[in-house]
């Protein structure tokens, strides 16, 4: 599994911790909310350097990442690129990414990004049930929700977009699936489309509206930002709006040790319990 260099399954990404520090970035929002295409466009990011303070060292996971890319380079000059559908049958995958710094530190920082699919997340979403399931979160230390920047664009689907990312994060606080030391953003996706006109000032506009929606969660650090991983051709917003800014976030992250949590129990066995449990065996029971 390893070897060709597919998305990791949890076995994968469980060894891949073990091997070195690794900070842990969890993606989630709804269906076509741009999970999958920014995972890629981070992958893509350092096939150009320079995107950030980091430069590629390697992928476990390049054939996963060029399967998710191939379906945007082949529709490349299509109004909208289309990246594959992260599989129900997995529910999450993870991806592999392993930098060294430009600077003069000898950090060679790994990461893991683990992508769920829209149904997995949705499912999960529905029911408090289910959202236990996600205990693989407890060792992430981001928790990036997608906020689709096309529905933000619509009257018609504003509201419930907004709602929606509120309700996960109420659902991920309540549940109580992130260690404290996780940090929540609010990644707002197709800026180009939010904002035909490229206007830095006009996200911010956006992103302080938005942030009023997280005001009750006063106990939480919560994060926003803005990003275009791949407009549409003509787009006036730069490819890759806002990536390189959210890897230096991510890898800039000093600790990248998981914190000491007590063990938690395993009630099923469900892919998430199964994942979890093999990833960090010292954590569960
Ligand atoms: N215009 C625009 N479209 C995007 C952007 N990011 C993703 N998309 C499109 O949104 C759709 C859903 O993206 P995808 O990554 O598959 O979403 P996922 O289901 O959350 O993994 C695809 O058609 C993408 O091409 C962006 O920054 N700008
Ligand atoms: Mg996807």
């Amino acid at each position: 599994m390893m070897n060709r260099g597919s998305a990791l399954d949890g076995d994968g990404a469980y060894l891949m911790c073990r091997a070195r520090p690794t900070v842990i970035v969890a993606m989630a929002g709804p269906i076509k909310s741009g999970k999958t295409t920014l995972i890629a466009s981070i992958h893509q990011g350092f096939q150009f350097p320079p995107v950030c303070s980091f430069a590629f060292k390697r992928s476990k996971t390049l054939v996963g990442f060029e399967e998710k890319t191939y379906a945007s380079r082949a529709a490349s000059g299509a109004l909208e690129t289309k990246t594959p559908r992260t599989s129900f049958a997995v529910g999450q995958e993870y991806y592999h990414l392993w930098l060294r710094s430009r600077a003069k530190s000898q950090l060679e920082p790994q990461a893991l990004f683990l992508d769920m699919s829209g149904e997995y997340f949705e499912r999960s979403l529905d029911s408090s049930e289910e959202a236990r399931q996600l205990t693989v979160l407890k060792r992430a230390n981001f928790f990036a929700v997608l906020l689709d920047g096309r529905r933000l664009a619509s009257r018609v689907t504003e509201q419930s977009a907004r709602q929606n990312s509120v309700a996960l994060v109420r659902r991920i606080i309540e549940e109580k699936l992130l260690s404290a030391e996780c940090l929540i953003q609010i990644l707002i996706t197709k800026v180009d489309l939010l904002l035909p006109e490229f206007s830095e000032g006009l996200l911010a506009a956006w992103m302080k509206d938005i942030d009023q929606d997280y005001l009750r969660f006063k106990d939480r650090k919560i994060s926003l930002a803005g990003i275009a991983a791949s407009p549409k051709p003509g787009s006036p917003w730069p490819l890759r709006f806002g990536v390189a800014d959210l890897v230096d976030t991510w890898f800039s992250h000093t600790d990248f040790r998981v914190a000491a949590s007590q063990p938690v129990s395993i009630k099923s066995s469900r892919l998430a319990d199964r994942i979890a449990a093999r990833w960090l065996p010292e954590n569960y029971q």
